[in-house]
């Protein structure tokens, strides 16, 4: 079954029409994204700008390249009011339009890893605009507002995996036909794991909690958790959110000494990855709430995560909670 097909069967309502051109065209710039990265080493792609994005990071020629790709498609929907993105400012609100959605991107997160040749991804949120002139304040709504999230996988192979609300679906391109067909219906991330993803150089930096949560997993069958576990950091979380929805894990980027609060953003990172991740039996908390229910402040706003297998982010959550009440 091809994703046109499946949306057309699943997708129900009042947004069914507005969602359908939406996703279609997320489908076409995902398509059009894979091929600039495939291409990138050969077309020179690969190099860094002299420009900075909102976060102060060095932008990668493929971020400014994908942005663009994923603008240019979104505004052939007819239906996008505003956009926000991870490498522009300010909203990019969408003139005569009478659109009912805006749309919150990542157009290539984890993009210091494509000039070393590992996975990437693209990761996209739909809110209803209520405002068919929205300004910044329309686009801050709490992750529990999103009818969509979605990401793509650039990877050993290109995938699109997406939530409407009713479970999560992924879909592989298969190269010779150029669609994207069912591959993985109805993802259900496994409820315990022996798997957890984080990056360790930052361990003196992490709050007692996530400290005392690593530490068992590191004492494996000689400590508390009688079990040993295993350890995985790709440094791109698209990549990462993947192998939990496939075989499970945790996935943890928390606040520490060095960023208070933490260092993925909750629009078009965290909200969307948590949507799909509660959708498909996970948890999703900032160490202290569930990242979903958040009052956003800021459209580039940072939060701090731990996502994956529900019963390890409630024992983490647990280990907050004991934190709190000692204080
Ligand atoms: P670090 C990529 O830059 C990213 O935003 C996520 O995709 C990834 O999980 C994280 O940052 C990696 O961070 O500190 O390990 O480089």
């Amino acid at each position: 079954m091809t994703m046109t097909e499946f949306l057309t069967q699943h997708l129900q309502g009042e947004h069914a029409t507005g969602l359908a051109a939406i996703l279609g065209n997320v489908e076409l710039a995902v398509k059009k994204i894979a091929t600039a990265i495939d291409e990138g080493a050969i077309a020179g792609n690969m190099g860094s700008l002299d420009s900075e994005n909102i976060q102060g990071e060095v932008q990668k020629t493929l971020d400014v390249i994908t942005n663009d790709i994923f603008v240019e498609a979104l505004l052939k929907s007819g239906c996008v009011a505003g956009m926000i993105s991870e490498e522009v400012i300010d909203p990019i609100q969408v003139a005569s339009s009478n659109g009912q959605y805006l749309l919150c991107f990542d157009p290539l997160d984890g993009s210091s890893n494509v000039n070393v040749n590992i996975s990437v991804g693209t990761i996209f949120s739909v809110l209803k605009a209520n405002n068919i002139k929205p300004e910044l304040n329309d686009f801050l709504q709490a992750g529990t507002q999103q009818i969509v999230a979605g990401y793509a996988l650039y990877g050993t192979s290109t995938m699109l995996v997406l939530t409407t609300g009713n479970g999560v679906n992924g879909f592989t391109l298969n190269k010779k036909t150029n669609q994207f067909v069912l591959t993985h219906p109805n993802m259900q991330i496994p409820q315990d794991t022996t798997e957890f993803a984080i990056n360790m150089s930052n361990y003196r930096f992490w709050q007692e909690p996530v400290q005392h949560y690593i530490d068992e997993c590191l004492q494996g069958t000689e400590g508390e958790r009688d079990k040993d576990f295993n350890m995985r950091w790709v440094a791109s979380m698209v990549a990462e959110v993947h192998r939990i929805l496939v075989r499970g894990g945790v996935f943890m980027y928390p606040s520490d000494a060095k960023s208070k609060m933490g260092k993925l953003r909750l629009m078009y990172e965290a909200n969307p990855m948590s949507f799909i991740v509660e959708q498909a039996g996970g948890g999703s908390t900032t160490g202290a709430q569930r990242v979903l229910e958040i009052n956003p402040a800021g459209i580039h706003q940072r939060i701090p995560i731990i996502l994956g297998s529900k019963n390890e982010i409630d024992r983490i959550a647990g280990y907050h909670l004991v934190k709190k009440r000692k204080r």
